[in-house]
């Protein structure tokens, strides 16, 4: 069965090892395999109209679109294996997304938690924050897309993804895919370094609250340093109980591939100091040939092109999407063909 796969990162700040062990992972991983017998489809996109649902300094936001851009190769997306994209690049989105403002009702946007938790205690807040969700049901929509991989925080988001397409499809007559979820079983939520009951973000104003991929080797090993841990000594795997300690642990698995019973008996009667420092030098190791691949990728103008070519690629298929959109809802003059 032919599967299509899409899923995006917002340009909202530095990515960070959630990020990475939480998506960016599992999309190298899904990648389609070059050969002709394969008709699997991979769209992954940088969503620039989603991250300006809070304020982002102009400049700042074009330099950090092309710095995703970059880590996306760095980390294995091969350009030839799916196709790499900015979503302000492709006009389809922004006009799925009011389409499908139309479909979605107030009260289900007004039950997404990410707009509660990114709302709660603002003084203003813009619209766009509150619509986002529909926009998020238009980039998975207009690919046909049957498979999204993401963190555990995206569910919600790709629960209202489905029923906005079921809700569509009823009303217009088919015309989406209605896509599954995908999340890791370990390393969909992995959380602050300063407090383990909130999920790493890139957003968090505190810095050490996060490993961010191109952090220096030193500044890994002081964030992990400072990382909080639990009352006891001992490197034991327990969420409900050991809350920071878990969460170390499971990163430390997922860059080094050991289980997490292993490591746990090779730190067994050696203390956190120890497990901390060899965690250190394992995300280390992990990250260094990112970065260095990160750092001739982004000095290379190779970037621009793959994006050119890449929205070229999803602005066809999205046309394909919409012409069929605008018919069912009845839109335009039919002038356009
Ligand atoms: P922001 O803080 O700006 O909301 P973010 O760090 O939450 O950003 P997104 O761009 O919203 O990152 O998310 C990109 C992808 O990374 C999504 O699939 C999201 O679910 C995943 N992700 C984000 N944070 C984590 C995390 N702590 N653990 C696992 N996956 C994560
Ligand atoms: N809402 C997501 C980012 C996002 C996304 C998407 C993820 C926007 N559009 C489509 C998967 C598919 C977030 O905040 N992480």
């Amino acid at each position: 069965m032919t599967r299509t796969i899409f899923s995006g990162i917002q340009p909202s700040g530095q990515i960070t090892l959630g990020n990475y062990l939480g998506a960016l992972k599992q999309f190298v991983a899904l990648q389609p395999q070059v050969s002709d017998s394969s008709t699997d489809q991979a769209y992954y996109c940088i969503v620039d109209l989603h991250a300006i649902t809070v304020p982002q300094d102009p400049r700042e936001l074009r330099e950090r679109i092309l710095d995703l851009a970059s880590l996306y190769l760095a980390v294995g997306l091969d350009p030839k294996r799916s196709t790499l994209f900015v979503q302000s690049d492709v006009s389809a989105h922004s006009e799925l997304g009011w389409i499908l403002q139309c479909v979605a009702h107030m009260g289900e946007l007004s039950r997404m938690t990410q707009y509660k938790e990114k709302s709660e205690g603002k003084e203003s807040i813009l619209t766009g924050l509150f619509t986002y969700p529909a926009l998020m049901a238009a980039d998975i929509l207009l690919y046909q897309t049957s498979l999204v991989p993401v963190g555990d925080d995206q569910k919600q988001h790709l629960e209202l993804t489905r029923d906005l397409a079921d809700r569509f499809n009823m009303r217009f007559g088919e015309t989406f895919t209605v896509p599954e979820v995908l999340t890791l079983k370990q390393g969909a939520r992995i959380m602050s370094l300063d407090d383990p009951t909130k999920k790493m973000s890139k957003s968090n104003p505190n810095p050490q609250s996060r490993v961010e991929l191109l952090d220096s080797p030193d500044e890994i090993r002081k964030k992990f340093s400072r990382a909080v841990t639990d009352s006891d000594r001992a490197v034991r795997f327990d969420p409900a109980g050991k809350a920071a300690v878990s969460n170390l642990l499971v990163i430390y698995s997922l860059t080094t591939g050991q289980t997490i019973d292993d490591i746990c008996t090779a730190y067994d009667g050696k203390g956190y100091g120890d497990f901390k420092k060899g965690l250190a030098e394992a995300v280390v190791s992990h990250l260094q040939p990112i970065q260095a691949r990160y750092r001739d990728i982004r000095s290379s103008g190779e970037v621009e092109r793959v994006l050119h070519e890449g929205s070229l690629r999803a602005a066809t298929v999205a046309e394909r999407t919409m012409k069929r959109v605008r018919e069912r809802v009845g839109l335009g003059s039919g002038s356009r063909g």
